[in-house]
């Protein structure tokens, strides 16, 4: 049997201001020349099929014609949600799915609810997304502890899974991320251990880091990587691509990965005040988008021509800036500040509820400020 293996789409995502999907679009053209000519029995969508819980209908509309022009060379889909996924969307639309072929799951579900499917006579985990919050946060107080207890729960939820071909979308410990190397250590991030993985699996189609990479031995676990460099933090040269997959009947798989450069290049460029008129020209024909660092004083009217002069520039960075910090005013109250007027107002003083908000605040900032996987 012939599996594509692709993840992380990210349809609708916007990059400061610059909506990415077009390009995403051109590589999911890509992906269905490959299913064609390379006679792909089974297409596996590892989570993230697009980039936030409201998608553009745009973005909606590339999925949808992927799925039906995929019914059309008669090939049928596995699909689960990702953690950017609108999953609840997902599982209502998908006996929609069904009814052209893609299985589609938007949460996860045990082998006796359905979590185990079987398709041209392969049967496959679908493990969608699960959230680290539900799984651990209520339960356990202490940071380790929760950790533990987050490996603990997906490796029982992995053992009740168990099947040839599985599905599934988290971070598996020692994956090496599409940036930094050292950011799911940095950033505290869950991540499953290789030994929670199932040695039944004959191969683990994973989704949720971006750079294309055998994950795991044994199990054979790979990440297919995104199809395009979705931000200026990725790494520029990080493999990403699809996966192409060879089940024989028995003994292990052939897997040969498809490296490819969707969508168009992201440059950072790191450069003194006084190189950036020299670079101008060079820069102008960048056909990506560009993000520039100048490491020295950058004025506004300076950082306004190289806006104008660079149409693919994104994003300026500079230290030592010239610009002068606003005057501070006397601003809106703080969330926590306006949280305490409403309990007062409501006649709820109680210290405990607060205490909690400005918990659950954090978690925001830690989610909002984790490198996006
Ligand atoms: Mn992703």
């Amino acid at each position: 049997m012939r599996l594509l293996h692709t993840a992380d789409w990210h349809l609708g995502k916007v990059l400061k201001g610059i909506d990415r999907t077009p390009e995403v679009a051109g590589a999911l053209k890509a992906l269905l020349e490959i299913v064609k000519t390379e006679r792909v029995d089974l297409v596996l969508v590892s989570g993230d099929l697009f980039d936030r819980p409201q998608p553009s209908a745009e973005a909606e509309a590339h999925a949808v014609e992927f799925f039906l022009r995929l019914r059309e060379l008669g090939v049928p889909a596995l699909v689960i949600a990702g953690n950017h996924d609108p999953k609840e969307r997902l599982e209502a639309l998908s006996p929609l799915f069904a009814g052209v072929g893609a299985t589609v799951r938007g949460r996860p579900l045990f082998r006796e609810e359905g979590g185990v499917v079987e398709v041209k006579g392969l049967r496959a985990a679908l493990l969608p997304f699960v959230s680290e919050r539900i799984l651990v946060k209520r339960v356990f107080q202490e940071e380790e502890e929760r950790h533990r207890s987050y490996a603990e729960a997906m490796r029982r939820i992995l053992d009740n899974l168990q099947s040839p071909l599985i599905l599934a979308h988290f971070a598996l410990e020692g994956a090496r991320p599409g940036g930094g190397e050292f950011f799911f250590h940095l950033a505290g991030s869950y991540a499953v251990p290789p030994s929670a993985l199932p040695l039944s699996a004959r191969y683990l189609a994973l989704g949720h880091i971006h750079r294309q990479q055998q994950a795991s031995e044994a199990p054979v676990a790979w990440y297919p990587g995104s199809l395009i460099q979705l931000d200026f933090g990725e790494g520029e040269g990080a493999e990403r691509g699809a996966l192409l997959v060879e089940l024989p009947p028995s003994g292990p798989p052939r897997v040969h990965p498809i490296r490819e450069r969707w969508g168009k290049p992201l440059r950072t460029l790191r450069l003194a005040p006084e190189e950036l008129d020299g670079r101008l020209e060079e820069l102008r024909g960048f056909p990506g988008y560009l993000k520039v660092v100048v490491e020295g004083r950058l004025s506004p009217p300076v950082k306004e021509r190289l806006f104008r002069a660079l149409p693919g520039l994104l994003e300026v960075q500079h230290f030592g800036g010239e610009e002068p910090l606003p005057a501070p005013t006397q601003g809106p109250p703080s969330l926590v500040e306006a949280y305490r007027a409403y309990l007062k107002a409501k006649g709820r003083e109680e210290e405990g509820l607060l205490a909690r908000f400005g918990e659950v605040l954090e978690e925001v900032d830690r989610e909002a400020l984790a490198p996006d996987a």
